[in-house]
């Protein structure tokens, strides 16, 4: 479809078997009628961001096209983590699935329900790396070129722990 836009979806989970629900989630996007996968990251051990105490992470980002507007494309994305059995508690803390929305084409939104470009996206390692196999010549609206946020964001609490997944 000629309206489709790119967008970037970040991936995170530390809870019942976190590769595993990363693998699903992929497929479940890329399964979806309105979202069709472009790219993977690689796949990333990261350290917990947030409360004390929680396992250890696994985090990738994705590259989409997608045929839905933006609040659309959260609600879809939603119902994705909802069917991996995702409960909202505690912010930051540990989840099953979480899949924020990074970017939207070149476009910001601010809404009561969406900021996109994601509002800590520019200060994690876990985002920023992953971003980076991707799409290493990217610009991030309003916060400047990937490579030079990556000066500011050191690769640590990070492993790589597969280059090439999912393996459907
Ligand atoms: N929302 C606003 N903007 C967006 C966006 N761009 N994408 C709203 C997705 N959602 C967005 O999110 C709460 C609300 O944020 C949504 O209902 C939506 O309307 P949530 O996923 O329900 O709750 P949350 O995830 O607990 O809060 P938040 O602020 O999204 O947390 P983050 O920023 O996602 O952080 N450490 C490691 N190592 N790796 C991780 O992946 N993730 C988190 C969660 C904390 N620590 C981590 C990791
Ligand atoms: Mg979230």
């Amino acid at each position: 479809m000629m309206s489709d836009i790119t967008a970037f979806i970040a991936l995170g989970s530390n809870l019942e078997k976190p590769a595993l629900q990363l693998q699903r989630a992929v497929d479940d996007i890329d399964s979806s009628d309105s979202m069709r996968l472009l790219s993977c990251s690689r796949l990333y051990r990261s350290d917990p961001v947030g409360p004390e105490g929680q396992p250890d992470y696994c985090n990738a980002v994705i590259s989409i096209t997608t045929s839905l507007q933006p609040e659309p494309l959260l609600d879809t994305l939603q119902t994705i983590e909802n069917h991996h059995g995702r409960q909202r508690s505690v912010r930051w803390g540990p989840r099953t699935l979480d899949l924020d929305i990074l970017l939207y084409g070149d476009q910001q939104v601010h809404s009561e329900r969406l900021t996109v470009p994601h509002e800590q996206m520019h200060g994690r390692a876990f985002v920023l790396y992953p971003l980076n196999d991707i799409a290493p010549d990217l610009t991030v609206p309003n916060k400047g070129r990937l490579a030079t946020l990556l000066d500011n964001v050191p690769f640590e609490g990070l492993d790589v722990i597969a280059e090439h997944w999912p393996w459907f």
